[in-house]
């Protein structure tokens, strides 16, 4: 084997390794980090839940995914754009467990996360 296929192997299985997903929690109308499913089922009245779990900021690598998982009692209609580019777009999403979408970053930027139901619910998502 030569030096130049071992480097270019370990480069893909270390991509591969540090890829990671970060569960964004719809709850309370606002997106919380990993919370449980018990949390989010009292978040809408213990504000101290989504006070300490609220995520304002994300930065994230090109490989990463999100899911989104609407633990709320209401829709929520979640995309990221960048100026008037899309970088993704969950759609409409009802709450429950069946409904997660996981999304997969493949491109860079700073991107906004938004919820066109909700104009509150905010990420601002750096893809590096
Ligand atoms: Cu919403």
């Amino acid at each position: 084997m030569n030096r130049l296929f071992v480097l270019a192997l370990f480069s893909a299985f270390s991509v591969s390794t540090h890829a990671k997903t970060v569960n964004m929690v719809q709850a309370a109308k606002a997106f919380l980090g990993d919370i449980t499913d018990e949390q989010a089922s009292v978040a809408y009245d213990d504000p101290t839940i989504e006070e300490e779990n609220k995520v304002s900021e994300l930065k994230l690598k090109v490989g990463d995914k999100i899911k989104f998982m609407n633990r709320d009692e209401v829709s929520h209609n979640v995309s990221a754009i960048e100026s008037k580019k899309k970088l993704f777009d969950v759609a409409l999403q009802e709450p429950g467990a069946k409904n997660d979408r996981e999304i997969e970053l493949k491109q860079k930027g700073t991107f906004e996360v938004q919820c066109a139901i909700h104009p509150k619910m905010k990420i601002k998502l750096v893809v590096e």
